[in-house]
């Protein structure tokens, strides 16, 4: 076990090298792994809330979860456009959301009652609280976001992984999928009227998120 704990020591050295993926794409494999690891334990924790609200409550407060590791171009492009230097530290210490975690439910009051349960999860961290939920974004995105500090265990050493989690309804769901696939076939820069529109749309799909707690309750 000892070798196995100065592995891991000696990975953390390797963190201080530049990000070069091509060069050097074992180091960014591990890297990948790790951020795996941490999506699986927290998506175990989250997949046992909704088996709890099923068996107690008799109901289906989640409706799926979908994970992904954000891809290394994605993770380069943001890097550049926040200016940082491309370096390891600065991939760990900048880009929150390299581990996603997306939790779908039916209802709007759903979102706020699992978000309450994972910032309340034992050993988890809060790093970040972003609720577009309340408060959508300018481009009419809603959801609530979560940048937690989850604890892995490897070969006996605990590390903290930084993931993003979002919290979004059904209806909200297909909205931003929608509108993110008409923002990448256009390379981003979709014309004002289209904007306009998701924006109108966005509201539609807001209210009938409020029709549906009505009906339901
Ligand atoms: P992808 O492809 O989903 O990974 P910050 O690091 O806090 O300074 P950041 O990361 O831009 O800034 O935070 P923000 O605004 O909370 O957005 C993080 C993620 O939320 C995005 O990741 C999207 O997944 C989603 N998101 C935010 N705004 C929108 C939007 O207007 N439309 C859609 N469809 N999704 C949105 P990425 O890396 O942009 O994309």
């Amino acid at each position: 076990m000892e070798k196995h704990s100065q592995k891991l020591i000696q990975l953390n050295n390797l963190l201080e090298g530049n990000l070069n993926i091509e060069k050097d794409s074992k180091t960014f494999e591990k890297l990948m792994f790790i951020y795996s690891v941490a999506i699986k334990e927290l998506v175990t924790k989250v997949e046992i809330i909704k088996e709890e609200f099923k068996v107690f409550y008799n109901y289906d407060i989640i409706d799926h979860i979908n994970t992904r590791i954000k891809k290394p171009e994605s993770i380069i492009k943001k890097m550049q456009n926040k200016n940082c230097e491309l370096t390891y530290s600065q991939m760990i210490n900048s880009i929150q959301d390299i581990a996603g975690v997306r939790v779908i439910c039916p209802l709007k009051k759903d979102i706020f009652t699992i978000k309450n349960l994972i910032v309340n999860l034992p050993g988890i961290n809060i790093v970040k609280e972003k609720d577009y939920v309340t408060k959508p974004k300018k481009s009419g995105y809603s959801s609530y976001h979560l940048i937690l500090d989850v604890p892995i265990t490897l070969s006996q050493k605990v590390m903290y992984i930084r993931v993003e989690v979002q919290i979004r309804t059904m209806a909200m769901d297909f909205w931003a999928s929608i509108e993110h696939k008409a923002k990448y076939k256009s390379n981003g820069a979709i014309s004002k009227s289209a904007s306009k529109e998701l924006v109108k749309y966005a509201k539609i799909i807001n209210k009938i998120d409020d029709g549906f707690i009505k009906i339901n309750t």
